[in-house]
């Protein structure tokens, strides 16, 4: 079951002019289990970390003002089957939801880096028909536990580089800034794949192509 949460940050506010839209977002978080997918989503939505998140399926609906323009994220923070090795996990439901999706795997955890690669390997078999590509962010999430880390920096990066994501290693106990980076670098992607849609030509396509050309943004 799926519950859905509806919270709106104290800065959202309407805007006095008209002609700019507010834009939606569908984020579906995915990863092994006990990776940090809902510390980082509760770090999002209300900047605490509280330690203990129990196994809640949730769909969180939360509006903000990035840039000036009103976002309002639908964030799913999924809970990972027991049992499902080939295709991922992701259900079709999932994947014709998302615009955007937040891989999670612990840099301390060996077998959650293997669910994510074979997550983005499913999400790039299946959108591959689509137009562009599926804004997808890689995050090696618990970076405080760096004296018990199996999975190296240049692992995470290595596969973001080569299956066309971006790549963040954080830690959701720790930083605020570092999970607020992620989801605003997703809200940017999917911006991207939006305006790829409508024109290839446009503005953000060429900009998209100028930093393939003079490289991808670092990490934290
Ligand atoms: N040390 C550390 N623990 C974390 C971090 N993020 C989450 N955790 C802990 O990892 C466990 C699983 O987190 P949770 O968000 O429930 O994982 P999920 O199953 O992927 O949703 C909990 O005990 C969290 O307190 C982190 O960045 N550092
Ligand atoms: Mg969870």
């Amino acid at each position: 079951m799926v519950v859905q949460v509806k919270s709106n940050s104290n800065n959202s506010s309407k805007t006095m002019d008209g002609s700019q839209q507010k834009v939606e977002a569908n984020v579906l978080l995915l990863g092994a289990e006990n990776v940090g997918k809902s510390a980082l989503t509760v770090r999002f939505l209300t900047r605490r970390f509280i330690g203990e998140y129990g196994n809640i399926e949730s769909i969180y609906s939360h509006s903000d003002r990035i840039d000036g323009r009103e976002i309002n994220f639908n964030i799913w923070d999924s809970l990972h089957p027991q049992n499902c090795e080939a295709d991922g996990c992701i259900s079709e439901k999932q994947l014709q939801w998302a615009d955007g999706f937040i891989l999670v795997y612990s840099i301390c955890d060996r077998a959650s880096f293997n669910v994510v690669r074979r997550q983005v390997q499913r999400i790039r078999q299946c959108k591959s028909k689509v137009s562009g590509s599926t804004p997808i962010v890689i995050v090696g999430n618990k970076r405080d536990l760096k004296h018990r880390r199996t999975v190296s920096s240049e692992e995470g990066t290595l596969l973001a580089l080569s299956s066309d994501c971006e790549f963040f290693e954080i830690s959701a106990a720790e930083n605020y800034h570092g999970v607020l980076l992620v989801f605003h670098e997703l809200l940017d992607l999917i911006r991207e794949a939006r305006a790829l849609k409508k024109g290839p030509a446009g503005f953000k396509g060429i900009v998209r192509s100028m930093s393939a050309v003079f490289g991808r943004r670092r990490t934290d």
